[in-house]
């Protein structure tokens, strides 16, 4: 498929509305060249030992030839910039709206994508809330994907199909789905809702992307974040990078720690409210 279809903006002059309204409108938006090859380069370095010793997916979805590596934030120190990077973070405020008075990273994961892979089969990414039916117009999910390798239909680039955000059920084909082709650090978003699916790989090469997820406060993450990354590195991050960790209220009441703490203070001693209502 072209990727023609797909909207697009420069990641050079988009403002997160521009973004927003695009993931609003069609389910989808690629940003093209939001960070530099440089980058690329080093989260690539950086993760090379972990996707070297995991093993390949144990089933169709996961991908036979394909290696999944999570706990980035505390593996890539370059990565932690993609993960919350201004126009992303930005942008999943606008479009999961006013139910996102506070929204948190779901997971974090590189995806590889080896030589001869078929493709993964199309699916929401917010079936992973137990196949809850959401209603159509509460968009509880953002999905990213970075491309730190060139993502073109013959390598594997994400496969997207447009408009199927809004409906009830999903009755999109192969046919429907358009590739998300896009250079180096570019990045495609797309809500838990929209249908989507890894390319074929028909490359000798291997596919790299950085998918990574945010949802509401109040769901559950998929990707354990104070399991995955040591409280020791957790520490070192950015507050904001904390936060969205999960160490942060979800809503009034979610995600206490003891005698009504706010999770941020187990961070930062000086942080956090003292009760619930209490700043
Ligand atoms: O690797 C990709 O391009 C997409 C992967 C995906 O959608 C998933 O595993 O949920
Ligand atoms: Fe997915």
């Amino acid at each position: 498929m072209s990727a023609s279809g797909l909207p697009r903006v420069d990641g050079a002059t988009a403002s997160a509305d521009d973004v927003a309204r695009e993931v609003l409108d069609h389910g989808v938006c690629v940003v093209e060249r939001l960070v530099d090859e440089d980058t690329c380069d080093a989260v690539l370095a950086e993760l090379q030992p972990y996707l070297d010793a995991v093993r390949t997916g144990a089933d169709d979805f996961e991908g036979r030839n394909t290696r999944r590596v999570g706990a980035i934030l505390g593996r890539s120190p370059t990565a932690v910039g993609l993960v919350a990077h201004d126009l992303v973070l930005d942008t999943v405020g606008l479009v999961l709206g006013p139910d996102a008075s506070t929204f948190q990273l779901h997971l974090t994961q590189a995806i590889a994508i080896g030589p001869d892979s078929p493709a993964q089969g199309l699916h929401r990414d917010q079936w992973c809330f137990d196949f809850h039916p959401f209603p159509t117009d509460l968009v509880v999910e953002v999905s990213t994907i970075w491309a730190l390798t060139e993502f073109t239909e013959r390598t594997g680039a994400t496969r997207v199909v447009p408009g199927s955000h809004r409906l009830a059920e999903v009755t999109a084909t192969d046919d429907d789905a358009l590739s998300a082709e896009m250079p180096r650090g570019s990045v495609v978003l797309y809500t838990g809702a929209t249908v989507h699916g890894g390319g074929a790989n028909r490359s000798d090469g291997t596919r790299v992307g950085l998918n990574v997820d945010y949802t509401l406060g109040w769901l559950r993450q998929e990707e354990n974040q104070y399991l995955s990354v040591p409280i020791e590195v957790a520490r070192t991050l950015p507050e904001r990078v904390q936060r969205l960790m999960g160490y942060s209220m979800g809503s009034y009441a979610l995600g206490y720690v003891g005698d009504l703490r706010d999770p941020i203070s187990v961070l930062r001693p000086d942080r956090g409210s003292a009760g619930f209502a209490v700043d």
